[in-house]
């Protein structure tokens, strides 16, 4: 009966751990897109596990880059519609740098051999002078070893005005975007995207930075193995047939009409 309760509390600890399940990799041309429409900034979003790399970040809900309390938001403009285009937002204080972590597994029963994720960085909170904090991107397929992705770092400008773009919406957006070639990622095997929000250096305020319109497509083809059991799947029957049939003779040089200045043996 303990050892029932140890396994329990194990099992719980792992589902917190993991709290979010894996984005389902369904079909060998796979695409998935997340805009955050309507994100709060109450909890980690949908599909998103955020942790704490250094001191201690909670949600602060929606935000424009107005408050200078550091911590995790949705930055949005509230006033540009009805419906709040959310990010996942970050504002470093206090030593504070984060993890945003969204996995992905390979369900498709064949090979993916490549990866393209891209996204929109966008810069809400200035402070000018500050810091050049933003994001850092990686992947792993080991769920413990990461390889950078270095086309989709991005370090927010210390050059604007503090506060908020007068203007409404973020003082700037950059589309980033980087493939991910040669891999061999097996079925039931996981891809996790990781954005790591650093603290900046320096010792002046940070920039609010947040990732939106986030897209991954993943590509598989058939395992190799696969390939040669369904290659003679189909290859053994249509052979056996052509053997019965006129289009291969049993003996070509006696019977091929094209052979018959040859003598027969
Ligand atoms: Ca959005
Ligand atoms: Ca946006």
């Amino acid at each position: 009966m303990r050892s029932l309760v140890i396994l329990l509390l194990f099992l719980v600890g792992l589902a917190g751990d993991r709290a979010q399940a894996a984005v389902i990799i369904g079909s060998p041309s796979f695409s998935y897109f997340d805009d955050f429409t309507g994100f709060d900034g109450d909890a980690d979003p949908a599909n998103w596990v955020t942790t704490d790399v250094s001191n201690t970040s909670g949600w602060r809900g929606t935000g424009t880059g107005s408050s200078t309390t550091g911590g995790k938001y949705s930055f949005g403009d509230t006033g540009s519609g009805a419906t709040f285009d959310g990010s996942l937002g970050f504002l470093p204080s206090e030593t504070r740098s984060i993890n945003a972590d969204i996995r992905f597994q390979n369900a498709t029963g064949n090979l993916i051999t490549q990866f393209t994720v891209s996204y929109d960085a966008e810069h809400w909170r200035s402070t000018l002078d500050g810091r050049n904090n933003g994001w850092a991107v990686s992947y792993s397929i080991d769920g413990g070893t990461f390889a950078a992705l270095n086309d989709l770092a991005y370090v927010a400008a210390n050059t604007n005005s503090t506060g908020i773009n007068p203007d409404d919406g973020p003082w700037e957006t950059v589309s980033l975007s980087q493939t991910v070639t040669g891999l061999s990622i097996g079925n039931g095997s996981e891809i996790v995207i990781r954005f790591f929000g650093d603290n900046g250096s320096g010792s002046d305020a940070r920039q609010g930075v947040a990732i939106d319109n986030f897209s991954f497509h993943s590509t598989a083809v058939p395992e190799p193995g696969s390939a040669l059991i369904l290659l003679s799947l189909v290859c053994t029957p249509a052979m056996r047939w052509l053997r019965t049939s006129k289009w291969i003779s049993p003996n070509p040089v006696r019977h091929s009409p094209c052979c018959s200045a040859v003598p027969t043996r």
